[in-house]
């Protein structure tokens, strides 16, 4: 009997335990779709977007994220209001040729380390644009991460 409820305290202090665990998962995603305060785990600088050639409804975001944090992270995924599409876009040589391919699988970041978007390499991919951009113009950006969430940042057209 004193065994069995030992037990029972047990479950009852798992099940507290896990619920407190949602809890402060939520407040995490509630605090990365709100993009603030994750200085601590990312940073996010120098963010732009490509101005459009004349008559393009397409173009290109760049970003620099570092990994702050104490473990890897993942860029999984773009959006923007601006653009119908916006997926993660990587460049390759086939055949001598430099060809865009999604990244479907996103990037892994090191802890410490930093990724680039640039010019001639990863990209935001915006496609379908919904206006034209204009220069200097500030554009949201928001960068997927697996398990934070989405983070806004301010892109200005260039
Ligand atoms: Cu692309």
């Amino acid at each position: 009997m004193l065994k069995l409820s030992s037990c029972l305290t047990k479950i009852l202090v798992t099940r507290v335990k896990s619920s407190l665990m949602a809890f402060l998962l939520v407040l995490t995603a509630a605090h990365a779709s709100a993009g603030e305060a994750l200085e601590t785990k990312l940073s996010l600088v120098n963010a732009w977007v490509k101005k459009p050639m004349p008559g393009m409804m397409m173009t290109a975001g760049f970003v620099e994220i570092t990994n702050l944090s104490d473990q890897p992270l993942a860029l999984i995924g773009v959006r923007t209001a601006v653009s119908k599409v916006a997926e993660l876009h990587a460049m390759e040589m086939v055949d001598g040729v430099m060809k865009m391919r999604y990244a479907d699988q996103g990037w892994q970041i090191a802890v410490g380390e930093t990724l680039a978007l640039a010019p001639g390499g990863k990209h935001a991919m915006l496609m379908g644009l919904q206006e034209p951009l204009q220069s200097q113009q500030q554009v949201l950006l928001e960068f997927n991460f697996a398990g934070l969430g989405w983070i806004t940042v301010n892109a200005e057209v260039r």
